[in-house]
């Protein structure tokens, strides 16, 4: 019944009055719930105005730049500015760090990629907005580029935006995580997924297979594991191309997500700052499991803003799974490679 929901507003201040969190986290998530309502609108309206297609130019990590991914990070800085709490925003769509606010009330910093999986905008299918917030160290008057460089394991809140069949917003601040579904009718995120427990195991994964040949072989054998048929157990393979999208499943039904490195890219392709780490936040606090096949995610030191890593993240089970086939150290469990071939051929991982 509706009038009994429970609005992302107001679980924010139920979770802020059980001190939880303090208010200055509800400010800056309920801001987040307005970012996701004005991209909500414009990206399903992208193809009617002219907003789809390239800019031109590269982003700071290579990627090409779409008109959206320039849009959603104009809007989610300025709306992040305006609240006078954030000293500085580090985004997948800027070179740089973003100094903000020179104010006492800026003790915050807001990582982001405001268009994850961008690509997917002109064929209308799933993107997203991945947020991670931090507070300041440094001690200056203003924020600085070292208050963006901490590691996961720092992080006070992070979640994500899913512009998919319906709108979901997903945040935890460390002790939970919840699921608000946007009800554009009344312009209010509704509490939908109330204290998500990612499922210990499951039988979807989501990867690249086209990078199969640029993979080590222990990823190689890991792939073929959940490809063979003849064993009882049979998994199914879901790749969007959107990072959030496919989490989101993982999160929610079960799953593994990967990308590994490969000999050209041995870190892979994800940002560790913006897309990795605030992922790994939450489905950590959800019960699941964020690594690079080696190292959690949330303890990775972070020297630079676009600094990337591999990843591995979703149910427990397949994660512990995949770094027994990586994990020279795990790999009795169930590779059939021996010692000498993997350890001599992998790539991008840990003995
Ligand atoms: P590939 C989108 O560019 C992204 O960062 C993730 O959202 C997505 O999972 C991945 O890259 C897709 O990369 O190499 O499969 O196209």
């Amino acid at each position: 019944m509706i009038a009994t929901a429970t609005t992302l507003n107001h679980h924010l201040w139920q979770q802020q009055r059980e001190s939880k969190h303090p208010i200055e986290l509800s400010i800056l998530l309920t801001r987040m719930g307005f970012v996701a309502k004005v991209l909500t609108r414009e990206i399903s309206r992208a193809a009617l105005v002219g907003k789809l297609g390239l800019v031109g130019e590269k982003n700071a990590t290579g990627d090409a730049q779409k008109k959206l991914d320039v849009f959603s990070n104009e809007v989610v800085v300025s709306a992040f500015s305006e609240t006078g709490l954030v000293a500085a925003i580090a985004s997948e769509e800027l070179d740089q760090v973003q100094l903000v606010e020179c104010g006492s009330e800026a003790q915050y910093i807001l990582c982001t990629d405001p268009l994850d999986g961008s690509s997917n905008t002109e064929s209308s299918a799933a993107v997203g907005t991945i947020f991670g917030i931090y507070r300041r160290t440094t001690g200056g008057r203003c924020g600085s580029e070292a208050d963006a460089l901490q590691p996961g394991n720092k992080l006070v809140a992070a979640g994500y935006v899913l512009y998919g069949t319906s709108t979901v917003l997903v945040y935890s601040t460390g002790d939970r995580v919840d699921g608000f579904t946007l009800d554009p009718t009344l312009g209010e995120f509704i509490l939908s997924h109330e204290n998500i427990r990612c499922p210990e195991d499951g039988k979807l994964y989501s990867a690249n297979l086209s990078y199969y040949q640029d993979w080590g072989t222990r990823v190689q054998s890991f792939v073929d594991y959940l490809g063979d048929r003849t064993t009882d157990s049979s998994y199914s393979l879901r790749y969007s191309g959107a990072l959030v999208a496919d989490v989101h499943r993982c999160l929610l039904e079960g799953g593994v997500y990967f990308y590994p490195g490969t000999q050209d890219q041995q870190d892979g392709k994800l940002r560790l700052l913006y897309e990795n780490a605030p992922l790994a936040f939450v489905v950590e606090q959800a019960g699941g499991k964020a690594s690079t096949g080696c190292d959690r995610i949330l303890d990775l030191p972070i020297e630079s803003i676009h600094q990337r890593s591999p990843l591995v993240i979703g149910s427990l089970e397949l994660v512990d799974l995949y770094e027994s086939f990586v994990q020279k150290s795990k790999q009795t469990r169930y590779s059939s490679i021996d010692e000498e071939e993997a350890a001599s051929m992998y790539v991008g991982g840990c003995n």
